[in-house]
């Protein structure tokens, strides 16, 4: 059967899709045709609408397939309505209509009570699409609606009217247990247009060597997905084998395979939840990749909570460059309690001190906005980063994910605002939640500027006087001025940041200080030891700041 797959991306990071490319290289082992829509803005020209019904009817696929995280699932809803819609108007019958992936595995009630839908996949569907797509070859409705895995109507037969299709006109069959992933294929990159991809992604390639996590943080999808594999299969987590590894040697062959088949790879991100959290896997990974000679710089995500001496160095060894680990609230009390994520600030503290005593980057993300935290408890975040002195810290605007614990806090605090949660394509740019108009206007300003926060606050941490701590004296300033700002002010402000951090920090440079400087991207600030290191590496400093800055 032919499959169209459909990866709704517009206005949000560009990305490889994993879950896609291993359906897709599922589906081809079996010996099925399957072909991608890729929409982003980034990969020119986006199809309209109309040209993708065009592609739809010309190459007349059985089964049109999208996968969706929570900010892209409204496109693909109107994406489907509309294709529906044409069908209709042309008295045609459309292909099967399934969605899977993050959103609806948290949702899928929801999402089948939006009625566009024939089927909506939970979890990880490897085996259950392909099986799917063969029922749906077989054509017995009987078998085609009870597909574990998927919520399908009732007898495969979507109701024709709209106030028909409710609970109880489907049924939500029960998930299969967690595929083996290490007997899979491999990711199929030609789905993609993966070459494009890299070279926007500056090289970098995504990959997975495990799936899972033990932890069950409550902005994140693991809880959930956990809770329904238990609740389905009736099994303790001990029993579900949810967090599972792949062997060492055919990641290598995936990366070998990259090298070989695309140009300009230069990094390798290993996208596990938490890579360092076994340390048997990672310290075998480390070795064989040291072995293999492949050579190419990897960074990895890592929980403060374990990362073991041996694993910093072997990661070292072996060519890994930047440790990744959740910080998230510099709170004790927001991260035991709101975020179910507890650990002390001497975890934080051990775990960056280790991961620059092995020579790796040190790299941690924090959220701003959460619910329940308290106006002084967004200070605590600045004043830990000031203290840890991390290689770097991306700040992201709380979102809550539907599905999540902290979507049910954020809804039962009174904090979301209808109208916005809907509307937000990529939480980094604002936040969904209504704190009242200062908190509001406070959290935005630390969106933007957290990097000024903590140069200001660097010489407070220290316990030294500004003076001893010029980055402090020179962004001091800098911050009281925004504070003072109104929301008009603010918002013209807001849109010279980037340009008055870059002049600020090279003054920095020049003068030797120790700083954070937005880089990369608008919301991370990376110490200036490391990002002279790599603009002097790559050249690109300016003659002055070469010769004023302090050897490396
Ligand atoms: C790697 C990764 C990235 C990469 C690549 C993203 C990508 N599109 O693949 C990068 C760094 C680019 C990234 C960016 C972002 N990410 Co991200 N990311 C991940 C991560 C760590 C792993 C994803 C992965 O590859 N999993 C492995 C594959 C095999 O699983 P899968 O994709 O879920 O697919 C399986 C099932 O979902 C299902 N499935 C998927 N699609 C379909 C389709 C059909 C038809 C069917 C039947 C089944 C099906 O079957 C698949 C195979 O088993 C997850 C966390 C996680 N554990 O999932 C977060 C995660 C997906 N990311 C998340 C977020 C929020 C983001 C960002 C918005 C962050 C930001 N502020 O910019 C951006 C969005 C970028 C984008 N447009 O994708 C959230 C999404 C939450 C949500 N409810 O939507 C997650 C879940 C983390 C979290 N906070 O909980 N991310
Ligand atoms: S440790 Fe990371 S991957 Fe694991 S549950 Fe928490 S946020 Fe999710």
């Amino acid at each position: 059967m032919r499959v169209l797959f459909v990866y709704p991306n517009l206005n949000t990071q560009m990305g490889f899709n994993q879950g896609l490319a291993m359906i897709s290289a599922f589906l081809k082992r079996a010996g099925h045709e399957t072909r991608l829509v890729n929409l982003n803005e980034n990969l020119p020209p986006v199809p309209t609408r109309e040209q993708i019904f065009a592609e739809i009817r010309e190459w007349n696929p059985g089964v049109l397939a999208a996968s969706t995280l929570s900010q892209q699932y409204a496109e693909a809803r109107e994406l489907v309505t509309w294709l529906r819609g044409r069908y209709e108007e042309l008295g045609e019958t459309p292909p099967v209509f399934v969605v899977g992936g993050v959103h609806p595995s948290m949702v899928p009630e929801q999402v089948m009570a939006d009625g566009v839908w024939d089927h909506v996949a939970v979890g990880e569907c490897e085996d259950a699409m392909l099986d799917l797509v063969e029922r749906i070859e077989g054509g017995d409705a009987a078998q085609i609606a009870s597909c574990e895995n998927f919520l399908s109507w009732k007898g495969n037969a979507r109701p024709a009217l709209a106030e028909e299709r409710v609970q109880g006109s489907w049924q939500r069959n029960p998930v299969r247990p967690f595929p083996n992933i290490s007997i899979m294929p491999m990711a199929d990159y030609e789905l993609f247009d993966t070459q494009r991809i890299l070279d926007s992604k500056n090289g970098w390639a995504g990959l997975i060597t495990s799936r899972g996590c033990p932890y069950r943080c409550t902005y994140c999808l693991n809880h959930e997905v956990i809770d329904t594999y238990r609740a389905d299969l009736k099994a303790p987590v001990r029993e579900l084998n949810f967090f599972r590894f792949r062997h060492p040697e055919e990641v290598l062959e995936e990366m070998r395979f990259l090298l070989k088949r695309y140009e300009r790879v230069n990094t390798f991100i290993m996208d596990d939840d938490l890579f360092t959290q076994n340390v048997e896997h990672a310290l075998s990974f480390c070795e064989a990749y040291e072995k293999s000679g492949i050579g190419v710089p990897f960074v990895v995500n890592a929980h403060v909570k374990q990362l073991d001496e041996r694993v910093a160095f072997a990661l070292k060894k072996a060519g890994c460059t930047i440790l990744k680990m959740g910080i998230e609230s510099g709170s004790p009390r927001v991260r035991k309690e709101i975020l179910q994520r507890p650990m002390s600030d001497n975890d934080i503290f051990e775990t960056v001190r280790l991961a620059e005593s092995a020579g790796l980057h040190s790299s941690g993300f924090v959220m701003v906005g959460l619910p329940g935290e308290t106006h002084d408890e967004r200070w605590e975040t600045i004043d830990l980063l000031a203290r840890l002195e991390i290689g770097r810290f991306r700040s992201s605007m709380f979102y809550p994910f539907p599905g999540t614990g902290a979507f049910k806090l954020s809804v039962d605090g009174g904090y979301i605002d209808p109208e916005k949660v809907e509307r937000l394509t990529d939480f980094t740019e604002s936040s969904c939640l209504d704190f009242g108009a200062a908190e509001n206007l406070f959290i935005d300003k630390l969106a933007v500027c957290m990097p000024w926060f903590v140069n200001a606050r660097l010489a407070a941490a220290r316990g030294v006087d500004p003076a001893t701590l010029p980055a402090s004296a020179r962004y001091a300033p800098l911050v009281e001025r925004v504070l003072e700002m109104d929301a008009e002010e603010w918002q013209t402000y807001k849109l010279q940041v980037r340009e008055i951090d870059a002049y600020t920090a090279a003054a920095a440079a020049a003068a030797g200080e120790v700083h954070y400087a937005i880089k990369f991207n608008a919301f991370m600030g990376v110490r200036d030891d490391y990002y002279l290191a790599e603009e002097r590496a790559a050249e690109r400093v300016d003659d002055w700041v070469t010769a004023a800055a302090p050897p490396v």
